[in-house]
């Protein structure tokens, strides 16, 4: 398996600021997006505040416990009952993204990545619920962890891992939801929490 890191592929960087060149692919990585001060008070307030709960998820022909804890907010209107009401601090993020990417978004999913034993399995978002080329802001804190990509179709292109860090901001945009899959493998070293938020633009089901 080709397995690129994020040295060997970046196009463009300014300020901690990465653009990737890969067919179907398109990704802006900022490292340092949110300074490490503020960053170490929002990791402390969501691990502490969230109402962080299992879920389970259809695998196969079973049902199985997903392996990390998750908290859903947005609007009812379009997120669906189980939406929690947005918090001052998630609005605060919220802004902060929307302030740099352009776009704005309804729904946030907070994923929360207890150790190691922890992941998510190779996936594309469904498109059911944010349509087809959506743009996905994703925001780290706490433990760096590998998140790889691979095409769904074109298999030589090989895998290619970034590193998400504490303070980092992902925008995943134009086909890459369509044409590629992710993933965090889990990890058989000492990891401590991390928690990754990924800003979404969701429709109502009708
Ligand atoms: O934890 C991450 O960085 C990604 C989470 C993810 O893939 C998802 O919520 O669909």
């Amino acid at each position: 398996m080709t397995l690129f890191n994020d040295t060997d592929l970046f196009t463009s960087g300014t300020e901690g600021k990465k653009t990737y060149d890969l067919p179907d692919l398109e990704l802006m990585k900022y490292d340092g997006f949110i300074p490490k001060e503020e960053a170490d008070r929002h990791y402390h307030a969501l691990l502490h505040n969230t109402p962080w709960h299992e879920y389970q998820m259809p695998m196969y022909d079973k049902v199985v416990t997903a392996p990390r804890m998750i908290a859903w907010y947005g609007e009812q209107e379009e997120a669906g009952e189980s939406a929690l009401p947005w918090t001052r601090e998630l609005l605060e993020l919220r802004g902060k993204v929307e302030r740099e990417t352009g776009l704005s978004f309804n729904a946030v999913l907070l994923n929360l990545y207890r150790n190691g034993n922890d992941s998510v399995a190779w996936h594309s978002d469904k498109e059911h619920k944010i349509g087809r080329n959506p743009s996905i802001a994703s925001v780290t804190f706490g433990q760096t962890r590998p998140f790889r990509f691979r095409h769904k179709t074109n298999k030589a292109i090989g895998q290619i891992e970034i590193p998400l860090h504490h303070g980092t901001l992902l925008l995943m945009s134009g086909t890459t939801n369509t044409y590629w899959e992710h993933h965090i493998p889990k990890s058989a070293k000492e990891m401590l929490p991390r928690i990754n938020l990924t800003f979404r633009r969701v429709r109502k089901l009708s």
